[in-house]
């Protein structure tokens, strides 16, 4: 099943193949570097785009609209994976601290739903801790790490194998929204997707459903014994939204900030990060926090081939993370063909573990 989308933004252009199954390389041929003779500074500056060819007009692709925008993935080049973990630490993001709760306090009713020797499978896995208790407490035979940020995935999977040495360990460069090849030799039973921490928030409800199916589909046949260990952030006051994705060190600002950065690497562009602010809200007739940039002044982005204007206010939208609740987010199982689910929660409600089944 092919799903050409990018978090948050539905998009006509699909964004690059990164998956390079068993190896930590991308497979994808690089584009040369391309110079416009015509610019000035050609000479002084050449531009040498590390992004491929596809995957630089989609994100070309984005910054042209009207309402331009940034998918949520560029966050984590190695900068912005090393910041997402330091907001995951921080007073004000509850998410993880929440999630890890309810993983601690309903343990054993967890691992009961699941079962032991799974085959764990993690879209997104990178600094793959939550794997390493999952793994743990599951007795789980093999552990299939799938990430982007692909250093990052690499260094933890050698980590988690050597914590957990009776555990087949194996990483994958890999776009969630990508078809991902799993390996050929990987078992068809038991398979456990695992998607903690809320991040199917980053997709809109009809991506979710595909998302979600195409998670179905990595499981086989029902009969298999699959299913699928997911994290969801649930509606909560806002107050408690809007500091959790406006944090007072400014670490989420710097982490937002830091996606321009890395379009400036893959695409070539002239973006100075630090004229842009950071701006959170929680918008409720969506139920989602949207994360844009905002211009603090008037300016002319440009990129080899092309550039735009900027005017001071205008915004990049770079994150949508929606707070589903459980009915409607249980809707959204049914349509990617999970019949059954359990689901725990803490005491507040504010986060909700889901074991679904076909
Ligand atoms: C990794 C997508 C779950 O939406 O809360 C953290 C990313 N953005 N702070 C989230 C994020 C701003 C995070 N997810």
């Amino acid at each position: 099943m092919s799903l050409n989308l990018h978090p948050s933004h539905a998009s006509s252009v699909p964004s690059s193949a990164h998956f390079a199954p068993g190896a930590m390389m991308s497979m994808t041929p690089r584009s040369k570097p391309v110079v416009s003779l015509a610019s000035p500074q050609a000479q002084a500056a050449t531009v040498w785009p590390s992004g491929d060819v596809t995957e630089r007009q989609a994100i070309i692709h984005g910054l042209s609209q009207v309402k331009p925008t940034i998918s949520p993935k560029y966050f984590y080049d190695e900068r912005g994976s090393a910041l997402f973990e330091t907001i995951t630490r921080l007073p004000e993001y509850y998410v993880t601290r929440v999630e890890q709760s309810i993983f601690e306090r309903h343990g054993n009713s967890i691992a009961a739903s699941v079962g032991a020797d799974s085959v764990v499978i993690e879209p997104g896995a990178g600094n793959c801790e939550k794997a390493r208790a999952l793994c743990d407490r599951l007795h789980s035979t093999e552990f299939v790490g799938i990430d982007i940020s692909t250093e990052h995935l690499q260094e933890a999977a050698k980590r988690l194998s050597d914590v957990l040495p009776w555990l087949r360990v194996r990483a994958i460069a890999g776009d969630i929204t990508e078809p991902i090849r799993l390996p050929e030799d990987l078992p068809r039973r038991n398979r456990l997707v695992f998607y903690p921490g809320s991040s199917i928030g980053n997709f809109e409800p009809a991506q979710a459903v595909h998302l979600l199916s195409q998670m179905r589909a990595m499981l086989g046949e029902a009969s298999d014994g699959g299913s699928l260990l997911i994290g969801i952030d649930l509606p909560k006051p806002v107050h408690i939204l809007q500091a959790a994705y406006d944090d007072a060190s400014g670490v989420t600002a710097a982490f937002n900030r830091n996606a321009l950065d890395h379009v400036n690497r893959l695409i070539g562009s002239d973006f100075d990060s630090q004229h842009w602010k950071h701006r959170a809200f929680f918008n409720a007739e969506c139920s989602r926090v949207e994360m844009h940039l905002v211009a603090l002044h008037d300016m002319r982005v440009s990129w080899p081939g092309g550039g735009r204007e900027f005017s001071m206010g205008e915004r990049i939208h770079t994150e949508n993370s929606y707070k589903y609740s459980l009915d409607v987010f249980a809707a959204l199982l049914r349509e990617a063909g999970f019949g059954q689910y359990q689901s725990w929660t803490d005491d507040q409600d504010w986060f909700a573990v889901i074991h679904a089944r076909p």
